[in-house]
C-alpha cells in the first residue's frame, strides 16, 4: 500500500503571537503544517456461494473447488458436501474483482462439462 507522507494540510495559527495550536509546529509565517489523514479504504469484499442442484456430480463439484478455488481435495469434499446437505456453502470470500472473475470461472467450466452448476456474489 501506497501513502503519499508529503501530503499536508495546511491550517491557519495565530501569526506573531505563540498561541497557535497545541503540538502543530509554526513554519513562522503564520501557518501551520499538520500531516493529512491518509485516504485509504478497505476495499469492499465478496463471498462466492455455491449452490446445490440435482444434477451435478459431486466429483465434479470437487474438482471445481480443486481447480478454480484452490482446495485441496479433503477441503473441497467437505464444502462440497455442506452445499449438498445445506443448498450452499462459501467457496471464499475476495474483492470484486477476483470473485466475479470465479464466478464466470465455475460458469464456463460447467457449461463446457454439460453441467448446472451455478454460484453467486453476496457482499460480505
Ligand atoms: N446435489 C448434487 C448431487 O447429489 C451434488 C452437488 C453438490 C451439486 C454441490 C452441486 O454445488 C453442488 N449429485
Amino acid at each position: 500500500m501506497v501513502f503519499d507522507a508529503t501530503q499536508q494540510n495546511a491550517v491557519r495559527n495565530s501569526g506573531e503571537d505563540d498561541e497557535g495550536q497545541p503540538g502543530v509546529p509554526d513554519d513562522g509565517r503564520g501557518l501551520a503544517v499538520e500531516e493529512a489523514r491518509p485516504k485509504l479504504k478497505k476495499p469492499p469484499l465478496f463471498r462466492v456461494v455455491l449452490l446445490n442442484d440435482d444434477y451435478t456430480p459431486m466429483e465434479f463439484v470437487v474438482q471445481v473447488l480443486e481447480l478454480i478455488f484452490g482446495m485441496d481435495r479433503p477441503k473441497a469434499t467437505r464444502i462440497m458436501l455442506e452445499v449438498h446437505t445445506k443448498g450452499k456453502g462459501v467457496c471464499g470470500v475476495f474483492t470484486y474483482e477476483i470473485a466475479e472473475t470465479k464466478v464466470a470461472q465455475v460458469s464456463s467450466y460447467s457449461e463446457q462439462n454439460q453441467h448446472p452448476l451455478m454460484c453467486t456474489l453476496e457482499e460480505v
